[in-house]
């Protein structure tokens, strides 16, 4: 017998065929349904594993926030933290997304960009946000996403903007950071994945966190934007309607201080340096496109009197120097370097109270140091360029303490970006 000829007897009628694949399609989505049942109840005891699976802001943003991380994602170090930052469901339904890596780079400041995308922490007490009282919210400054809420803000006395807790629990994930020598637990934005900052278990009521973040990676939106900017959502937590106007600002959230001594936890990747060399328009020209300096603005500092102004100081009767206070990067560039290659050679440091043609004390050359080794890499660059015979005349740079750096109007700000042809008198010599 022939193969051909036996197979219609082992192959099933047409009937039967279709029956048995219809009983196959059941018993298929049956399995199914028996397995979301299943899925359903692991939720319930496992929520954290699958809280992702839920959340639709999770899936919305899940193929663009796919960022390299700077960190180990895994299980947070302290238990404590872990108990209280522990993910919940998303609340609201607004969608933030990442932008672009060149969008990034085109919208972000240097400082910014550095704290959101790479991890750094900015220098304490000199940021935007640290001592800011005011009602209002704090965006990521990459996605616009809500992050934190004046009302949980402190004082924590650590010198960067400190809160309880995050606006919503699923804005802010946490993740350990094991760098720096330090086992600490990081914080980065749900939508952007921007870095934020550290959260550490020594925070006051009522959850008793303290989120330690950088200002750079914020933008404040205060009250009385919130509607105009598209957050009317977060006007009731103000005691306030979507309707109603909103009122006057006030500065009457609650602080409280950690215990004296206590420790800042954070541990600033980037420094801060000021300088001055005669007028600020010219040096804040070469100091902001030196390598590794992320952030400069012109101020007064060094005088005898609080928040001068340019009227005053030019009259040379508070004391001030004109000055730029420079964030930078040390990993990219050195304070001896900064001094060395750059200051000596972009204004004549022999000429005492004077730069050119601008006389007078506010036109020095100073070096205002914020600790004893700045003061000690200061001196030391002094003596090498003195040695160098780069300058003929003897070096007059003072080295003094940093005290009270005030910012300089608007208008001397990143002035000969704003008028090209403005006046200098500074050069990077040979
Ligand atoms: N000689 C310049 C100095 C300006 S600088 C901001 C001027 O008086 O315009 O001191």
């Amino acid at each position: 017998m022939s193969t051909t000829s036996m197979r219609p007897n082992h192959s099933p009628p047409n009937s039967r065929r279709h029956r048995r694949r219809w009983i196959l399609i059941v018993s298929v989505l049956l399995m199914a349904a028996a397995a979301c049942v299943n899925n359903k109840s692991a939720d319930n005891i496992n929520p954290i594993a699958n809280s992702a699976l839920h959340d639709p802001a999770s899936m919305r943003n899940s193929e663009v926030s796919d960022p390299p991380t700077k960190t180990q994602p895994g299980p947070v170090n302290s238990p404590k933290i872990a108990a209280k930052t522990g993910p919940s469901t998303m609340t609201k339904e607004r969608s933030y997304t990442k932008p672009s890596e060149s969008e990034l780079k085109k919208r972000l400041s240097p400082i910014q960009y550095a704290v959101t995308q790479q991890a750094a922490t900015e220098p304490p007490f000199s940021n935007a946000y640290f001592d800011n009282h005011k009602d209002g919210i704090y965006v990521d400054v990459a996605t616009g996403e809500p992050l934190f809420s004046s009302r949980d803000k402190f004082d924590s006395g650590t010198g960067w903007p400190s809160f309880t807790k995050p606006i919503e629990p699923t804005r802010v994930q946490s993740q350990s950071d094991n760098t720096l020598g330090m086992s600490r637990t990081e914080v980065v934005s749900h939508a952007g994945q921007s870095h934020l900052g550290h959260v550490f278990d020594d925070g006051p009521a009522p959850t008793g966190l303290r989120y330690c973040i950088n200002s750079a990676a914020l933008r404040f939106v205060p009250v009385e934007k919130l509607s105009e900017e598209g957050y009317a959502e977060y006007l009731p937590a103000f005691g306030l309607s979507a309707q109603a106007p909103p009122p006057a600002p006030n500065a009457s959230n609650s602080c409280t201080s950690p215990a004296p001594g206590e420790k800042a936890g954070c541990s600033a990747t980037l420094d801060t340096a000021v300088l001055a060399g005669g007028c600020f328009w010219g040096m804040q020209e070469i100091l902001r496109k030196i390598p590794g300096v992320l952030q400069t603005e012109v101020g007064y500092a060094g005088g005898t009197t609080s928040n001068p102004n340019y009227e005053e100081v030019s009259r040379g009767d508070t004391g001030h120097a004109e000055a730029v206070r420079i964030v930078f990067d040390p990993s990219k560039l050195s304070y001896s370097d900064l001094l060395e290659k750059y200051f000596f050679r972009m204004h004549d440091p022999t000429t005492k109270n004077r730069q050119h043609n601008d006389i007078g004390t506010q036109y020095r050359s100073a070096i205002f140091v914020a600790n004893a080794e700045q003061r000690r890499v200061a001196q030391q660059v002094i003596e090498r360029v003195q040695k160098s015979g780069r300058w003929k005349a003897p070096i007059v740079t003072v080295i003094d303490e940093a005290g009270p750096f005030t910012r300089a109007e608007e208008y001397h700000q990143d002035y000969l970006e704003k008028h090209p042809n403005g006046y200098t008198c500074h050069y990077l010599r040979d």
